[in-house]
């Protein structure tokens, strides 16, 4: 249909790790599950992909501050803080992604992954991306999105930021908008049960239209 665009929801790794509790909690984090599943049964209702990213780090890593790096422990490959959020939405029809392999940082949902083949594959011009953190992780997958040519809505109210130096999270905003992304609220994005190409009539959904 002219004008629509083929929607794909990144969750950006909204783990254990990263909410409190985690090892390398991030102020509310977990206050992102609640609008991400609203989204996830959104997207799911009406056919439209899914993708989780997740940080999914070996136990010895450049990655970590005791081997070099920059972080505290987190996201070990099968520990307990790897694990998505206990109330984040599953289904088998969610592409879990995983990311951080080795010794870089893969701060990007896109780095070393074969998000882009997928989201190819599946047709997709437009990513809607929310999780965790604004500063790191959604920043750097909403700024390869665009680099890879997808539009971007940023989902600010589905977000939270690490802020290691204050300020942080509302800079990679600003650096997110100045790069090309829309920054939105969740609730401003499609919210029905129809297949897209009715969806999109909607009043809540005017700005799908446009372009
Ligand atoms: C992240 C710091 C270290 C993130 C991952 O998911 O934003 N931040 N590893
Ligand atoms: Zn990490």
């Amino acid at each position: 249909m002219p004008g629509v665009k083929k929607q794909a929801l990144l969750v950006v790794d909204v783990q254990n790790d990263f909410c409190p509790g985690g090892t390398l909690a991030v102020a509310h984090g977990d206050e992102v599950v609640e609008p991400l599943n609203r989204l996830i049964d959104e997207f799911l209702a009406r056919g439209a992909p899914v993708f989780k990213t997740r940080d999914w780090h070996p136990p010895t890593t450049k990655h970590f501050a005791k081997f070099g790096g920059t972080w505290p422990v987190h996201c070990v490959q099968n520990t307990k803080g790897a694990q998505f959020h206990p109330q984040l939405k599953d289904d088998p029809r969610i592409h879990i992604i995983s990311k951080g392999l080795g010794d870089t940082d893969c701060y990007s949902g896109f780095d070393e992954t074969d998000l882009d083949d997928q989201l190819r594959q599946n047709g997709v011009e437009e990513v809607l991306v929310g999780g965790l953190t604004t500063d790191y992780c959604v920043k750097n997958t909403v700024l390869d999105a665009l680099k890879n040519g997808y539009r971007v809505k940023a989902l600010e109210d589905a977000i939270r930021a690490v802020d290691l130096q204050p300020g942080d999270g509302d800079r990679a905003i600003e650096e997110m908008r100045a790069a090309g992304a829309e920054v939105v609220a969740s609730k401003s994005t499609p919210n029905c049960r129809l297949p897209i190409s009715d969806c999109r009539l909607l009043p809540a959904n005017k700005d799908s239209l446009s372009d």
